[in-house]
């Protein structure tokens, strides 16, 4: 089943494409057409390729009448799409080709693309790879979420402090989508429930349309194509004609203004609550027209709605459309005449809950009188699930409590799977959060450990390895991922080693050039690239990266002719803005990088970058890139992580602790081709509960007391002692996340790691063996768990394929 389904053009029947929808979509002629019109040009030129097998995959999905899964997210992090479609045409060299005879630079033209950076990190990424999964391996899906206006906001360091600005991808026409002005569906907020006639009706106080965009996600090789419908949030009345006329211009435009204000802005946080009405809103706007929507769709067909566990599979990225249960409930009894008991039964059988955290900051909650005034209907409704719930499984776990209504509690009792995202995190889930429930509801707690999409995060951002894997194993191993095993044979065959290293050395080589061009910075790409990418957090530790590297240069400085591997530190990441902590950190790495990079004594050993606005874009061109993967969160805290697989699947060891996903990683690697370090998260917890535990290791430890000592001076701020203060003591007073415990012990295993990379071989070896021992981190493996273990979905390839050599 590896055939590409598309046929190609020829180059030149491609070329006349770019070139007639310069012409007639874009209206300009070659000689004044721009980056961007060349851009938009190519990438409508691929779309008319994908519309096709769209619909041809929409058509099996209706003739098939088996089950759709629907994923809710609030998030979804595409990045950039035109290399991507592409790729999955399999047109990648044709579309090169045809713009570089254009007399275009093919990667500029890419390069000229915004991301569509509809999400925070983690959670958001992974639903856009699930969806190019989903795709592959054809199960009929449909993604939903928001049309955001204003993606995650734009990072700039003014004097080293993080500056916010608005994110304006859609200032540009985004060409992937559909509007489909048909499909529009009202939400209702507000206003009181009355019972009538013995029925109960909800008057709602404040309508909204929501309306949606359609955008097909192409699978690899164009086999599938699902659709990804997002939804913007729309007046009911554009537009109030008798203000205007009364020369109200303002009060006009009002019930427009008031209903966009739902899906304008991404929350900028990552796991932190927001106690925000306009958070809750967009939650039940997002997830009340996705069912409304995938309703419609089975009554269209003809579905009896007691059958629709069997069609519809509902699966809630993290708490956010936690709202699906009593809405489904809602909809079924008050439009379809459900009783409450069938009512929940029903829908608790369709839908299915992804925790991805166990930070309690990130379990939503939302004060009751919020939530009664915003949606006094779903109050009541979750008041019968409560008391179902409590029928069955006592009162130990309660959705109402300390006046708050709890989104997890609600998702889990309201889910007939609960899933973590790694193993070790499934089983903190079973432990803590969701303890009582787990006995209340056992074996409904399950784990599917998370995947990134080896198309974009190996076949597509990193060309030299992928040329190499081609040559050494063949082509069939980009949705088969298992395939990288065969590169262990090769190991030993040192030709395999120079060819694995040359194309290390070619990424470094262009992340230094790309440095160069961006931001004037230049690095030596025979240093270590030693990476920290994600998200700043006081969990990740970005900080005890920061204090391990200022030791480092003072043990430099303290023995400048010894015999040093040189690294260059890039970190890479944003705070949300409210953040303070996190935003201080920030703040700390750059000004540290000014100092360390402006001594002369340590410059040829220790660079630190930190490029601002990371984003996915930036981690293509970064991961390929790296040489060490930093995965140094606090035991027990870092849910799964998915940037830990990249870089292992591009060839980057690890240095880090026995956290989420790591633990499967260095199983898998090995455990001498792992850099571990660290507390476990038993160890964690028992530390914790030692008096002074902070001050004690950091008086047991020279170094840390040394770096502490200089941040306080003012060192690094310009002899200023306040700034960092707050950060420094926070350390010795409640270092909750074990920054100065794990100190020593993370300091120890970088220098492992010196010693290691400085024999070249045996660390190209080792790079090579994480490349060819990870392939089970294809977010194929993870889409195929959900389909069996919780959604009970079926492909629909082999049902396509073979209708077609019938026809
Ligand atoms: N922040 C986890 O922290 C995990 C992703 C995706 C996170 C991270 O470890 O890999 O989800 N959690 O499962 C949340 O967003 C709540 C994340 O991205």
């Amino acid at each position: 089943m590896t055939t590409p389904r598309i046929s190609a053009p020829s180059v030149e029947a491609f070329s006349a494409a770019i070139l007639r929808h310069l012409k007639l979509s874009l209206g300009k002629d070659p000689e004044h057409a721009s980056l961007y019109d060349w851009r938009m040009s190519l990438a409508l030129s691929l779309r008319d390729h994908v519309v096709e097998p769209w619909f041809e995959s929409t058509r099996k999905t209706y003739e098939a009448r088996g089950k759709r899964v629907y994923y809710l997210s609030m998030e979804f992090l595409i990045g950039r799409l035109v290399e991507d479609v592409a790729v999955n045409l399999g047109f990648e060299d044709i579309a090169e080709e045809a713009i570089t005879a254009l007399g275009q630079n093919y990667g500029d033209v890419v390069a000229n693309e915004p991301d569509a950076a509809l999400g925070n990190g983690g959670l958001g990424r992974l639903a856009a790879c699930f969806m190019d999964s989903l795709s592959t391996l054809g199960i009929p899906a449909y993604g939903y979420g928001i049309r955001y206006e204003h993606g995650l906001f734009e990072q700039h360091f003014e004097e080293g402090a993080q500056i916010e600005t608005a994110e304006t991808w859609l200032s540009q026409a985004h060409v992937w989508e559909f509007e489909r002005p048909e499909v529009t569906y009202p939400i209702h907020f507000g206003g009181h429930v009355a019972v009538e006639d013995g029925k109960t009706v909800w008057h709602a106080g404040e309508t909204v349309m929501a309306s949606a965009y359609d955008t097909p996600v192409l699978g690899w090789q164009g086999r599938w194509a699902n659709t990804l419908r997002l939804w913007a949030a729309k007046p009911t009345t554009n537009f109030d004609l008798e203000s205007f006329n009364r020369g109200d211009y303002i009060a006009a435009s009002a019930p427009e203004a008031l209903a966009r204000t739902i899906s304008r802005v991404l929350y900028p946080d990552d796991t932190t609550d927001v106690g925000k009405e306009l958070r809750l809103k967009q939650e039940y706007f997002f997830t009340s027209a996705s069912l409304q929507d995938l309703l419609r769709r089975f009554l269209s067909e003809g579905g009896a709605l007691k059958d629709l566990p069997d069609h519809v599979a509902i699966q809630l990225n993290d708490t956010h459309p936690a709202i699906a249960g009593p809405e489904l409930v809602r909809l079924l009894m008050d439009e379809h005449q459900f009783e409450v008991a069938q009512a929940i039964t029903t829908a608790r059988a369709c839908l299915a809950y992804t925790n991805h955290t166990l930070l309690p900051e990130a379990l939503e909650r939302w004060p009751e009188d919020l939530f009664a005034r915003v949606l006094p209907r779903h109050y009541r409704i979750i008041q019968l699930i409560e008391a179902a719930h409590f029928a069955t499984a006592g009162e130990t776990v309660r959705i109402f409590e300390h006046g708050e209504v709890k989104m997890g509690e609600l998702a889990f009792v309201m889910a007939h799977h609960v899933n973590g995202v790694s193993a070790l995190h499934s089983e903190l889930v079973k432990e803590t959060v969701f303890s009582d429930l787990n006995a209340a509801y056992p074996g409904r707690i399950i784990n599917q450990t998370n995947g990134i999409t080896p198309r974009r995060w190996l076949y597509t951002c990193n060309r030299p390895l992928r040329g190499l894997i081609n040559d050494t194993i063949g082509t069939a191993w980009p949705d088969n991922l298992d395939q990288l095993s065969g590169l262990t044979a090769h190991v030993e065959d040192s030709a395999f080693l120079d060819r694995f290293q040359a194309a290390k050395d070619a990424n470094k080589a262009r992340l230094a050039d790309w440095l160069k061009a961006r931001d004037g910075v230049s690095v030596d790409p025979a240093a270590m690239f030693d990476v920290q990418i994600k998200r700043i957090h006081e969990y990740k530790r970005q900080l005890m990266n920061l204090l391990e590297t200022v030791a480092l240069w003072n043990d430099i400085r303290a023995n400048p002719n010894g015999a040093w591997t040189p690294r260059v530190k890039l970190f890479g990441g944003k705070a949300a803005p409210g953040y303070v902590v996190a935003k201080e950190i920030i703040h700390l790495i750059n000004d540290a990088a000014r100092v360390i990079n402006a001594d002369p004594v340590t410059r040829e050993f220790l660079q630190i970058v930190y490029p601002e606005n990371y984003n996915v874009s930036m981690a293509e061109m970064l991961i390929p890139a790296a040489d060490l993967s930093e995965q140094i969160s606090t035991a027990g805290k870092e849910a799964s992580g998915t940037g830990n697989m990249k870089f292992a699947l591009n060839g980057a060891p690890t240095i880090g602790t026995l956290d989420g996903a790591n633990v499967e990683i260095r199983d898998c690697v090995g455990a001498e081709n792992f850099f571990l370090f660290g507390l476990t998260a038993a160890e964690v917890t028992a530390r914790r509960a030692e008096p002074d535990y902070a001050r004690t290791a950091i008086a047991a430890s020279p170094r840390l007391s040394e770096v502490l000592d200089q941040i306080r001076s003012g060192l690094f701020s310009g002899g200023d002692r306040d700034r960092y203060v707050n950060l420094v003591n926070g350390l010795y007073d409640h270092d909750y996340f074990l920054v100065t415990c794990d100190f020593d012990a993370y300091f120890a295993a970088q220098r492992q790691v010196d010693t290691a990379f400085a024999d070249s071989r045996t660390w190209t070896r080792m790079a090579a063996l994480n490349t060819a021992r990870v392939g089970w981190f294809s977010s194929d493996r993870t889409i195929s768990g959900y389909a069996k273990d919780i959604w009970q979905a079926q492909s629909l390839l082999e049902q396509r394929d073979a209708d077609q050599n019938v026809a």
